[in-house]
């Protein structure tokens, strides 16, 4: 039998969220520290990963995620890991992902085999990888507290790369995104810049703590980071120069939200602004196991930012689904009971972890003709009273269809099930609902798709 201990965890305290919830975004495993990137009119979202039941920074890899109507989101599974570079032996924490010129850089942080931290690149030909280290060790590696890298392209080509804890630090790449010119810059810690924090606090003199985040909008430079002291909020700075003088802006989200860290990430998609943060919101969320969030940001006429609360997420996408095109499983608004795996067989797929297990998928478009017939991947360990329930608008709404899910053996062997459902026409949330009184995992699930 394979190890699946880790596909156990999330299965308790189900049920815990309002059937409004689009926060944490991410439900099928534990993420951090957000990375958005906005490529060929998507948006991509890099994380880190909690393995679950942590008790430290366990993280061993970055996931990468993306949405095209910032409500149901697609799982594409692990990006890169420490072991992308051989220098590494672990601590997968804060990462961030640019593009320039059709490749994908991705800044990681990593601690060395050989002890302490560094910050590491690795370059893809896109966004999903595979991704390697043309360097074969470490793009910096000051002994300063190197992690939370952030870069930025500004609109003149020239490449930031910002970082530190309990310090932020920066330095200008060159033009290949690899290597770097001129001296590390230690940001200068004033109040001026980061606020001032209560006590005294030799080694964290300002309310920066990590995290940083730079970013361009409009003719203003942000500094988006975690404060302290702990528990942090997500505080702000801003310039008219992407090298500072800094001037603090306030407070952009007040501590709360059952994790002691925080980590900010935002980015401009299709006309809006959205700030990703984390905390524990999922079941058995903690500060080691945290959950990525999102939030839609707005200006006030001077620049500065509207300060945010942590809320049930973003209700409206921005598009519709088209459900005559295969979609994924691990593509959805919300779930619970749900967790991601990834195999050589299917890619990403998820797990039905008990009864009443559900994804929900938003603002799918049946259009007028309506569909007649569902197509499904799917598979179970168990011999027969294993179901999912297809359902519009709730998981009590109007019944589509019940398939049986055929025992296939394993997660490496699946069945293609077609299903006849009641018709439906319009636009309509889609619930798949797993039913079945069985120990452990219930079923697994690969992709839907319905026909006319
Ligand atoms: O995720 C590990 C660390 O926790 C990050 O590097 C920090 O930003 C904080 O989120």
């Amino acid at each position: 039998m394979k190890n699946k201990k880790h596909l156990f965890i999330m299965t308790l305290g189900m049920f815990a969220f309002s059937a409004t919830a689009q926060n944490p975004i991410v439900q099928t495993m534990y993420t951090a520290d957000p990375a958005p990137m906005v490529y060929n009119g998507k948006m991509y979202l890099y994380t880190s990963h909690d393995e679950d039941e942590s008790t430290w920074f366990t993280m061993n890899d970055w996931k990468l995620y993306s949405t095209e109507d910032m409500v149901n989101w697609t799982d594409h599974g692990v990006a890169l890991s420490y072991k992308t570079f051989e220098w590494a032996k672990g601590d997968a924490w804060a990462m961030q992902c640019v593009e320039r010129g059709g490749k994908f850089y991705a800044y990681v942080p990593v601690t060395m085999k050989k002890g302490g931290g560094a910050i590491g690149v690795a370059v893809a030909d896109n966004p999903y990888g595979p991704f390697y280290d043309p360097l074969g060790k470490p793009l910096v590696s000051s002994g300063k507290g190197d992690i939370d890298p952030t870069v930025m392209i500004d609109d003149d080509g020239q490449a930031y790369l910002y970082w530190g804890n309990p310090f932020c630090y920066y330095v200008k790449l060159n033009e290949d995104m690899i290597s770097y010119t001129g001296e590390i810059t230690k940001v200068p810690m004033t109040e001026e810049a980061f606020g001032k924090r209560e006590g005294n606090v030799p080694e964290r003199p300002t309310l920066y703590e990590e995290g940083p985040w730079l970013y361009k909008h409009a003719d203003w430079y942000y500094l988006l980071w975690a404060g302290g002291p702990i528990s942090e909020h997500l505080g702000y700075s801003m310039s008219k120069s992407p090298i500072g003088p800094w001037k603090y802006a306030g407070t952009l989200m007040p501590t709360e939200g059952r994790s002691f860290t925080n980590h900010p990430g935002i980015a401009d998609y299709k006309g809006n602004t959205y700030l990703f943060y984390h905390n524990g919101a999922l079941p058995g969320g903690t500060g080691f196991t945290r959950s990525v969030c999102v939030e839609q940001a707005e200006f006030n006429a001077d620049g500065t930012i509207k300060p945010m609360k942590m809320t049930e997420g973003i209700r409206e996408g921005l598009q519709t689904l088209n459900p005559y095109r295969k979609t994924e499983a691990e593509t959805m608004a919300f779930s619970e009971g749900m967790k991601a795996d990834q195999n050589e067989e299917v890619g990403v797929f998820v797990n039905a972890m008990c009864d009443g297990a559900y994804i929900k998928v938003k603002g799918v478009d049946f259009r007028t003709e309506g569909a007649s017939k569902l197509i499904t991947r799917v598979g179970t360990t168990h011999n027969g009273g294993v179901t999912m329930e297809v359902r519009a608008d709730g998981l009590q709404g109007e019944l589509l269809a019940t398939i049986k899910i055929p025992m296939t053996g394993w997660d490496d062997r699946w069945a293609v099930v077609t299903t006849d459902i009641a018709k439906i026409n319009g636009v309509h949330d889609l619930y798949f609902v797993c039913k079945g009184e069985k120990p452990g995992r219930l079923m697994y699930f690969d992709y839907w798709m319905f026909q006319y």
